[in-house]
């Protein structure tokens, strides 16, 4: 065992990583190997890698328009027939336990510069609460409508992947926090794999130390092999649920198990589901959902693949708005059906899920067997991206929702150093929201208030705000 899998990374072009292995104990030998044991293939990976070295700069090739207007609806232009149809069509199957939740928190919190996940970062708000309390209280409140409207109670199924780096401290704060409230047995972690690190051109692996490869999360399209791994697919057969909601930890307005968003996938019959918001502007750092004119299908093109002129083009039609401007927030719907189908094709090659790479500085052992921390970069980590898989799916059955920004997309990317999706922007758009549900409902505020996920899931119920006044900083 231990001579296969040294022979094939040598064949793999990989010898630097054996220069230290007969100085190691037999525990780091042990270690070491079981490490590299989980990678199957080397040579086929690294060929791969050098295939990613070269995808991301093919967008420019190809020709992208925005999707045809039968694959799109918007919440701005939406009639109220149609929007309370939708509502009660998705809360109908969420008060049948027929809709769970897929929470993508495996990424670490770079850009915010904080060491700990990012759903437990607590943005200073009135009430101190994190990412992931305000997301389980938005759960706990529309089974509570959902059951109040069906006469029974009901469960939404949370399951939440972490990656290595967030799992522990994400499951201790949900321990700690005695569940937000839920039933522990409703939240189903589960950790998503790792890639390892290159070096720049993608042709040695980089080593942590003398026994350890450097590895970092495959990214959130990693979430595929994840259920398959962990048999997801089959408990969420097994629990009768039909219908998925996945979202990013990292959106503070999230609306986590949207009836109106699972309604309008029901109506539609649609296998994959995406809500988008008016791209801000055209530097803004989001996908852009958008179909690839030769193959007829949807895609997204990352921020970080986007060509300059691609990205200011203006429309055609008025010359304000930008040609493509259906922004991503990581918010999909998906049927249970589709998943179960597609799922174990998506994870057999790179054809569906390829690799994405990102040049980063890291950590690592230099030539000299000493662990060098580099100022520039030195090294490229391996993402998959969840939405590639949208090139799969048949545009009749693919439909993406415009929401507005103001109520459902606030991300908490970046720390207040930067202009944008900071802490800061992240706490005025949830009290203003709030604010604004409680202004309509005819309370006076003096100031900013918050409204809890438990009194209010999307400004319905606040009857009683009437006639009152609340002062800055109130909890209501
Ligand atoms: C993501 C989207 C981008 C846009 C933007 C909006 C992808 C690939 N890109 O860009 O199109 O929608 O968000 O805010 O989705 N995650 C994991 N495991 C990983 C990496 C990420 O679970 O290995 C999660 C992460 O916890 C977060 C979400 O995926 O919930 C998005 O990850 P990100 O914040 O790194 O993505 P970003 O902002 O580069």
């Amino acid at each position: 065992m231990t001579e296969t899998i040294i022979d094939s990374f040598k064949q793999a072009g990989q010898n630097h990583l054996f220069k230290y292995f007969q100085s190691l104990t037999h525990q780091q030998q042990e270690s070491f190997l079981d490490q590299l044991s989980t990678i199957d293939d080397p040579i086929h990976l690294i060929s791969t890698v050098k295939q990613a070295l070269n995808f991301s700069s093919s967008n420019g090739t190809k020709s992208f328009s925005p999707l045809p207007k039968a694959q799109t609806a918007s919440t701005l232009e939406l009639d109220d027939h149609l929007r309370t149809t939708w509502f009660d069509s998705g809360l109908e199957a969420i008060s049948n336990n027929e809709v769970g939740v897929l929470l993508m928190a495996g990424g670490q919190g770079t850009r915010l510069g904080s060491n700990d996940p990012k759903g437990c970062y607590n943005i200073g708000l009135p009430s101190g609460k994190c990412l992931f309390e305000i997301q389980a209280e938005k759960i706990l409140k529309i089974q509570q409508l959902a059951g109040t409207k069906h006469g029974k109670e009901c469960l939404i199924q949370w399951y939440i992947m972490t990656s290595k780096p967030t799992r522990e401290s994400t499951e201790q704060y949900f321990k700690s926090h005695d569940y937000f409230g839920m039933k522990e047995s409703q939240i189903t972690f589960f950790n998503q794999g790792t890639l390892p690190c290159f070096n720049l051109d993608g042709s040695k692996i980089l080593m942590e130390d003398t026994s350890k490869i450097c590895e970092s999360p495959d990214g959130n399209g990693g979430l595929y092999k994840a259920l398959e791994l962990n048999g997801l697919i089959k408990d969420f057969e097994t629990k009768g649920i039909k219908h998925l909601h996945m979202y990013c930890v990292d959106n503070i307005l999230v609306k986590v198990a949207d009836p109106l968003f699972i309604g309008f996938a029901i109506d539609k019959k649609l296998l994959l589901g995406t809500k988008a918001v008016r791209k801000r502007d055209a530097c803004e750092s989001v996908g852009l959902i958008v179909m690839n004119e030769q193959l007829q299908k949807p895609c997204v093109i990352e921020y970080s693949e986007i060509s300059q002129e691609l990205a200011n083009k203006k429309d055609p039609h008025d010359e304000s708005k930008l040609y493509l401007r259906a922004a991503n927030i990581v918010n999909h719907y998906y049927s249970v059906e589709l998943l179960k189908q597609m799922v174990p094709e998506w994870i057999k090659s790179q054809d569906h899920l390829p690799f994405h790479i990102a040049k980063k500085k890291i950590t690592s052992l230099n030539d000299e067997g000493l662990v060098v921390k580099p100022s520039e970069p030195n090294g490229i980590k391996l993402e998959q991206f969840i939405f590639d898989v949208f090139t799969s799916i048949e545009l009749s059955k693919f439909g993406c929702l415009e929401v507005d920004r103001a109520s459902e997309f606030s991300p908490l990317k970046n720390s207040v150093a930067a202009a944008n999706d900071n802490p800061l922007t992240c706490k005025r758009d949830y009290l203003t929201l709030g604010t604004n549900w409680v202004v309509k409902n005819g309370g006076i505020v003096n100031g900013l208030v918050e409204v809890r996920g438990l009194t209010s899931y999307n400004g319905e119920g606040l009857e009683f705000v009437k006639g009152k006044t609340f002062n800055d900083g109130d909890i209501i």
